[in-house]
């Protein structure tokens, strides 16, 4: 018997044919589908129904098949209303026009200006010898305030919290600073951009007009344009959270708490405005209650990140095991098992990031998203999933 047919339904992410994790060891893991995207389509492409075919025949050749796009990533000129975000927003239509037709029913996507998620770490080491992926603020504001020298930086931050920058910067050798900018500007895993120093300052400018009121404007005029089309097609679109779930480079952040996904349904109520729920990023805030939002945000809820961090109270955090860490997965998974026996539906859950660990340590991996270390965080998390099914 096989005790996982109902439930969550389990998937990983795959980068496509580069990844070094294949869709055979996807399969492998006990997933059914994996999380993926048309990678190698330039941002603002319209995706057209033959690559996606093409690409969901790859995926249900290994067996498995592609539950959820993650992301159809949305054009800076969108988020900024600036020259040509009309026809941006037209394409963007019609990429879920096709995803629909061609049957895949949750789209992913952020509203992040200039830089998807953002750590300063890739190799944290954590006691136990395995690697994490960490933002620490002091090297953040190290990078921000003296190695950009963005205009006003210095400002945003405390006496304290700048002369540990300092100190910071000094302990950094010149391949650590390299590794630091690298880390922070030239696109994790998923990014779809990346930068140059220069071209970010660049880019950064472009948002001095903008601040968190007209970022949620355009945020909900995009929306507005396009829900009904998604509704149409059949397609639940998702948006993830902003991480970390705070501004950063004096750039706007708009869906990083509650209520900012309040304001989002409320303005645009239609039922394909959805939320990927990813406790990893929202749980940086201590003021998220992650179990009270899965209770109540309950059925907008379409694709679940689950993983941990563990935060301190400088502003660091890590990537903790994921049953570790502030996190109470316990309480989340209990709410999510509540939601779809409410709901009476699955939801597509993949185990977000894990740590570098065993083999994978001289591998060459995609960083957060190694194998064996997100196996790890699904096995623990399919136990806890199915122990509280059996319970409640
Ligand atoms: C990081 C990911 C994000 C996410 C996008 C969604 O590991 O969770 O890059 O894919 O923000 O658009």
């Amino acid at each position: 018997m096989n005790q996982k047919s109902a439930g969550l339904i389990e998937t990983m992410r795959w980068y496509g044919p580069n990844d070094p994790v294949s869709l055979s060891d996807i399969a492998q893991s006990g997933c059914s589908g994996v999380v993926t995207a048309l990678h190698h389509i330039p941002n603002g492409e319209v995706w057209t129904v033959e690559e996606i075919k093409k690409r969901i025949a790859e995926v249900e050749a290994a067996g498995l098949t592609w539950d959820v796009v993650e992301s159809v990533p949305v054009h800076e000129a969108i988020r900024r209303q600036s020259t040509g975000f009309e026809q941006y927003i037209e394409n963007y239509k019609l990429s879920i026009r096709n995803l629909g037709a061609c049957g895949i029913k949750v789209v992913t996507y952020n509203f992040m200006p200039v830089l998807d998620w953002t750590r300063t770490d890739l190799y944290y080491t954590m006691p136990d010898g395995s690697k994490a992926l960490r933002f620490e603020r002091a090297a953040y504001i190290a990078f921000d305030v003296f190695i950009l020298e963005r205009k006003g930086a210095a400002d945003e931050y405390t006496a304290t919290e700048l002369e540990k920058a300092k100190a910071r910067l000094q302990t950094m050798t010149e391949d650590e600073k390299q590794s630091l900018i690298r880390t922070i500007i030239a696109g994790l895993p998923g990014s779809e951009e990346s930068f140059t120093v220069a071209d970010f300052a660049n880019a950064l400018s472009a948002y001095d007009t903008i601040d968190a009121t007209k970022l949620k404007q355009h945020l909900i005029y995009f929306l507005q344009q396009v829900t009904p089309v998604a509704e149409e097609a059949g397609v639940q679109l998702v948006i993830h959270p902003d991480d970390p779930p705070h501004p950063i480079f004096g750039l706007p952040r708009v869906v990083s708490t509650e209520a900012d996904i309040n304001d989002l349904i409320a303005a645009v109520p239609s039922p394909a405005n959805g939320l990927c729920f990813c406790t990893g990023s929202f749980g940086v805030r201590a003021d998220n209650d992650l179990p009270g939002m899965v209770k109540r945000l309950g059925s907008r809820i379409h694709f679940l990140h689950l993983r941990s961090t563990q935060r301190n109270a400088d502003g660091d955090f890590y990537e903790a095991n994921h049953l570790e860490g502030n996190v109470d997965m316990y309480a989340v998974m209990k709410e999510v098992v509540l939601l779809m026996k409410k709901e009476n539906r699955r939801i597509v859950v993949r185990p977000d990031h894990g740590h570098q660990m065993l083999d994978d340590l001289s591998k060459k991996t995609n960083p957060g998203y190694s194998a064996i270390g997100r196996l790890r965080g699904l096995a623990e998390l399919r136990g806890l999933e199915l122990g509280i099914a059996r319970a409640v």
